[in-house]
């Protein structure tokens, strides 16, 4: 049985992040990808030019007819744009009976809102409680704890911040420091560092979406945390590799990148 893996998220026109960054991930992990789209953005590689949430009941139907027919072995969930639909989504996944991967979406590559700032409270306190990994990069751990860091060894500050706030694991992205890409997981017990060399490619559009995508993918096929996170920091660091140029901006990661290995 392949398993179904949901994303919870916004779409990106220009195909690089967002929903469809998601289920190109899930498709390259070898699991059935299925979406409920929270908002649309008229996108490309040079920045956001609109975004439109969709109602509350939309994104609650959609939801509801995947995974109480489907059904869903884990959750993935990205941007959320307003306080309203970040309750009802931290809602629906508490009620869920499968591991939740949180992407505490703030802003995106070019620095467009993506959530309103009237809704980090709601993300705070009822959407990280809900979530068996958050994935916050530091200008999300710094608009939600005020913790900033700027060198390697304040990660662990910035983990313990995130924690108590409730998920059982936090990986904090350490990939806008400079020199290497390191992330920290950590469930407040165990750490484990997450080393890649930086890449010399700017074409890095989809980053977050995809590492966040590929863990909840890597946890469905039955993957301890912290194997799926390594194994998703691997998938990830291929697909910024192959990140290639589109448009006259930013290029998105390349998602097939496995399919092309060799060929
Ligand atoms: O990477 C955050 C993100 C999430 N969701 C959508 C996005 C982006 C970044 O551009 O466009 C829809």
């Amino acid at each position: 049985m392949i398993p179904n893996v949901l994303t919870v998220a916004g779409s990106d026109s220009g195909g690089g992040a967002g929903i469809q960054a998601d289920l190109k991930t899930m498709l390259a992990l070898g699991v059935h990808g299925m979406s409920v789209v929270t908002a649309v953005t008229a996108q490309n590689s040079l920045g956001v030019q609109g975004a439109w949430e969709l109602p509350v009941e939309a994104v609650r139907a959609q939801y509801r007819s995947v995974v109480d027919d489907i059904g869903v072995q884990a959750v993935k969930t990205g941007m959320l744009a307003s306080a309203e639909l970040v309750e009802a989504v931290a809602e629906l996944i508490a009620g869920t009976d499968a591991p939740a991967v949180v992407d505490p979406v703030g802003v995106s590559k070019h620095g467009d809102a993506l959530l309103a700032a009237s809704a980090l409270d709601s993300v705070r306190t009822k959407l990280l409680p809900a979530a068996t990994v958050a994935t916050p990069n530091l200008d999300e751990v710094a608009q939600l704890t005020g913790v900033r860091v700027e060198s390697e060894k304040e990660l662990r500050q910035a983990a313990a911040a995130v924690l108590a706030y409730g998920p059982r694991w936090v990986v904090i992205k350490g990939g806008h420091l400079s020199g290497d890409a390191v992330d920290l997981l950590t469930d407040g017990s165990e750490e484990h560092w997450l080393r890649a060399p930086r890449l010399d490619n700017r074409h890095t559009h989809g980053t977050g979406c995809t590492l966040a995508s590929a863990i909840a993918s890597q946890l469905a096929k039955g993957h301890s945390v912290p194997e799926a996170v390594a194994a998703a920091k691997e998938y990830v660091t291929g697909a910024i590799a192959a990140g290639f140029a589109l448009g006259g901006g930013i290029g998105p990661v390349d998602h097939g990148w496995r399919f092309r290995a060799g060929s």
